[in-house]
This record gives structure tokens, C-alpha cells and sequence, in this order.
């Protein structure tokens, strides 16, 4: 009998993920995703299966982690060997405007998976995995980061993920649950949202190498993260629940990048180097120089030459040119200033390693973005309407 695993989140970056890698494993994968009045399976289009197949092994149900009947009624149907719960509020910095939103999808979402696997008896068939954060360090109180640091969260996003994190425990302890938290530092992927940094970045540069956008307008430029690759990620989620025994893990590359660096990976990926001027809110990024790409497609764009040598196309970004500038829109009231995971735990005991570098998750991002960014291109380019998403 094959495996059966609920994703809740499927529609998520990580759900996508997480459902391809199951079911290149031979999993049944049933996901939950919410009704939208926009299609919102973009991510997952290329698993859909005809409902009207016999023989189906990834199913979409309806669902929302703030409706506890639904929840139970969707975990009573599936009879999930593996549950795991993705689903969430994700953006921290829209917690400080959905404070309340955010705990009751978050942390009471997650108390109410847990309370539909006790209520329909299923504890000792059902692994749990939960989707905790290497927010819940938040100012943190030692670096590198492992399981044993003490947490300090900063916004209500990781306060609500304190919550789950500990009725996850909570669970495990009372009640024997096979459950497990996934202490996860950032990830990010070419189907990361377009408003986490890395993916506004990404998109934002290839955009600018085309001539599509001026500038780019950030944040707090110092703030540092310990980036990863989402398809590696999601390995750590499915290795934590084949363990003998359930335990929670860091998951990390224990490597840290600040924004500035990610803006500057991004843009030399697309031949562009930049410098800075000014400090804190009147910091910028300015073109330095344009030369050769890694990324055949756009030099051609970026780069013409004549007779005297090569000279800069006219649409793009010019050397002089501001193409980085700060928004104080994008402070948070009370920010994570420096994130660096310790994955010693999972190396030794789930056999895991991340293994795409920073440079190459990075390059990935641009390539993607760059390919869409020309799509938008022609799009244009023959009298078509392409949709200018800003947030
Ligand atoms: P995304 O924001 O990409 O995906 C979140 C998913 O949750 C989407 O499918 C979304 O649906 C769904 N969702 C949101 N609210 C609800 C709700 N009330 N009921 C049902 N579904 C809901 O997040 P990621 O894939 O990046 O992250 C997955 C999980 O891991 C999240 O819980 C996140 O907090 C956590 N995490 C992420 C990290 C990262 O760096 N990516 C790091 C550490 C933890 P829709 O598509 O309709 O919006
Ligand atoms: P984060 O990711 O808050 O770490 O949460 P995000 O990419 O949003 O921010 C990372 C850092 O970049 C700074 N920053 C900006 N952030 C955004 N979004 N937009 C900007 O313009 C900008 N400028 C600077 C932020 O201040 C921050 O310091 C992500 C989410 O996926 C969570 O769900 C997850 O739990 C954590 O990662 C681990």
C-alpha cells in the first residue's frame, strides 16, 4: 500500500515542493488549499490530475486552518500516515498589520490539526510535522543558532509560531504523538513569493537589466539571513519524520548573507556592478559598470557594440544610474537584525546537507525571473497587456 501524506499548504513554495518530492516517492498526496476567487495553483499546475482519472495519487480539497471541522472532516477522509502542516500567515512583516489573523491561522491552525488526529483516534498512526521557524530566535540570545538556543521572538508572526512550536511538543509529550518541529531558517526558491526579499530582489534586477523598472526599493539593507534552497528544505521535512523516534531539528547552512550582498549576487549575475552611497534611509545602489553576464540572454540586451567597442543599450540600466534606493515603508516595528542556523544535529543524525550554495540558489532566482521579464518583454513588445504586480 502506498504512503498517504496531507499537505496542508500545498499551494505554498514549500508545499509545492514537498508534494513533487513525495510523490516521486510513490506517496498518495492529498493537499489542502483555499478557496480564491483567483486561481492560486500556479505553483502546483504541473501535478494536477484529471479528477475524472481512476486512479489518482495527488488530491486537492478545500480547507482553511481557522475551520476545525473542516480540518477534521478532510484529516477523517484522507486517514493521513504523515501529516504535514505548511500552511500559514508567512509574511512577518504583514503580521504587524494581521496580528490576530496571523495567531489564529498559525498557532491555534495548528492546535486544531493536533486536536483532529486526537479527536479522530489517530495518534498512533499519524506523523505530524510541523513548520516551525528560525523566527522563533528572533533577537537572538546566542549565534550560530540550534535547537538548545532560548527563543525571543520580535513579531507577532513568530510569536504565533512560538505557540505552535510548543503545542507541538506539548502533544508529543501528553498525548505519545509521533510529532516533530522543523526549526527552519529561511529558504527561498524561483516560486518564493515576490514580496520575501530574495524573490523582490531577483525579480526586481531582471526586471531593471530590461529596461521593465527603474529601481528597487528595500528595507533594512544590513539585516542578515542564513539562506537556503526550498527543494533541499523540504528533504529535512520528510527525513524528520522516517526518524525512529520524533525529534526537532534546525535546518540550515549555517552561512549568513546580508540583503546589501543579495542585492549585489543578484545584480552581478546579470553583469551589473553596483556601489553604495549614504548610510541608513539615504543609502542607495548605484551602477558601477555593466559588462558580461553568466546569463547569455541578457547580455545581448544589456550590452551593444559598435565600431568603438561595446557601449550600453539605451533601455537599460545606465553606469550612474540609481537603480537601489531605501523605503522606510519597509522597517518593521521591531526587526530580526541577524539570522545563522547550526545544522550539526540534522547532519549527524538525519544524514542531511544542503546542497545548493547561496551563489546558485541565487542564480537560479535570476534566470527564472529573467525568463519571465522577457516574456513580459514580447508580451508588450506586440501590443499585449502584461500585469505589472507591485505590492
Ligand atoms: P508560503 O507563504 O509560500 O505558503 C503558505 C501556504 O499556506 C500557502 O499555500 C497558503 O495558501 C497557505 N495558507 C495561508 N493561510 C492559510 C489558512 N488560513 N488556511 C489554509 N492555508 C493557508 O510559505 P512557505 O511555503 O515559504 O512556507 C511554508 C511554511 O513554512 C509556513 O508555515 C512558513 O511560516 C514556514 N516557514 C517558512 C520558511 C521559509 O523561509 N520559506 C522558513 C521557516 C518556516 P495561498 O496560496 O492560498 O496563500
Ligand atoms: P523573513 O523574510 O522576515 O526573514 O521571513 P523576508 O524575506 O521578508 O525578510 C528578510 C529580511 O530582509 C529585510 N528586508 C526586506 N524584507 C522584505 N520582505 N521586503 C523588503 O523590501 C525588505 N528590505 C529589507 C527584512 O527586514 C528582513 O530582515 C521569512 C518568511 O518565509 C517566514 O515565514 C519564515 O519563518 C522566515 O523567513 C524564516
Amino acid at each position: 500500500m502506498p504512503r498517504v501524506a496531507l499537505i496542508t499548504g500545498v499551494t505554498g513554495q514549500d508545499g509545492a515542493y514537498l508534494a513533487e518530492f513525495l510523490l516521486k516517492k510513490d506517496y498518495v498526496v492529498h493537499g489542502v488549499k483555499r478557496r480564491a476567487s483567483l486561481f492560486n495553483t500556479d505553483r502546483i499546475d504541473h501535478l494536477y490530475q484529471d479528477p475524472h482519472l481512476e486512479q489518482r495519487n495527488f488530491i486537492l480539497h478545500y480547507g482553511d486552518l481557522t475551520d476545525a471541522t473542516n480540518l477534521i472532516r478532510i484529516v477523517q477522509e484522507v486517514q493521513p500516515d504523515e501529516i504535514y502542516n505548511l500552511a500559514a500567515q508567512s509574511h512577518v512583516m504583514v503580521s504587524f498589520e494581521t496580528p490576530e489573523y496571523t495567531a489564529n491561522s498559525d498557532a491555534l491552525g495548528t492546535l486544531r490539526l493536533l486536536e483532529a488526529i486526537r479527536i479522530l483516534g489517530l495518534e498512533k498512526k499519524t506523523r505530524f510535522y510541523q513548520a516551525s521557524t528560525s523566527e522563533l530566535f528572533g533577537k537572538v540570545q546566542e549565534t550560530p543558532q540550534k535547537e538548545t538556543t532560548p527563543f525571543y521572538p520580535r513579531s507577532p508572526y513568530g510569536v504565533a509560531k512560538l505557540y505552535a512550536y510548543w503545542i507541538t511538543v506539548n502533544y508529543r509529550e501528553a498525548y505519545g504523538f509521533f510529532a516533530c518541529n522543523g526549526i527552519l531558517f529561511n529558504h527561498e526558491s524561483p516560486i518564493r513569493g515576490e514580496t520575501f526579499v530574495t524573490r523582490k530582489i531577483t525579480r526586481a534586477m531582471a526586471r531593471i537589466a530590461l529596461g521593465l523598472q527603474d529601481c528597487l526599493f528595500l528595507g533594512n539593507l544590513d539585516a542578515r539571513r542564513d539562506w537556503g534552497h526550498a527543494r533541499d528544505f523540504v528533504e529535512a521535512q520528510w527525513l524528520m519524520l522516517q526518524q525512529d523516534e520524533p525529534e526537532d531539528f534546525v535546518i540550515a547552512t549555517g552561512k549568513q548573507y546580508s540583503v546589501r550582498q543579495m542585492v549585489e549576487t543578484a545584480a552581478a549575475e546579470l553583469g551589473i556592478t553596483l556601489h553604495w552611497q549614504g548610510e541608513g534611509a539615504d543609502e542607495v545602489g548605484i551602477v558601477d559598470s555593466i559588462g558580461q553576464s553568466h546569463l547569455s540572454n541578457v547580455t545581448g540586451h544589456l550590452i551593444k557594440t559598435n565600431d568603438q567597442g561595446p557601449m550600453t543599450n539605451a533601455s537599460g540600466p545606465q553606469p550612474g544610474q540609481m537603480i537601489v534606493r531605501v523605503d522606510r515603508r519597509y522597517y518593521r516595528p521591531a526587526e530580526v537584525d541577524t539570522l545563522l542556523g547550526d545544522p550539526t544535529k540534522a547532519r549527524q543524525q538525519l544524514g542531511w546537507e544542503p546542497k545548493v550554495t547561496f551563489r546558485e540558489l541565487v542564480g537560479e532566482m535570476v534566470r527564472a525571473d529573467l525568463e519571465a521579464a522577457r516574456r513580459d518583454e514580447l508580451v508588450k513588445m506586440h501590443g499585449y497587456q502584461a500585469f505589472d504586480y507591485h505590492e
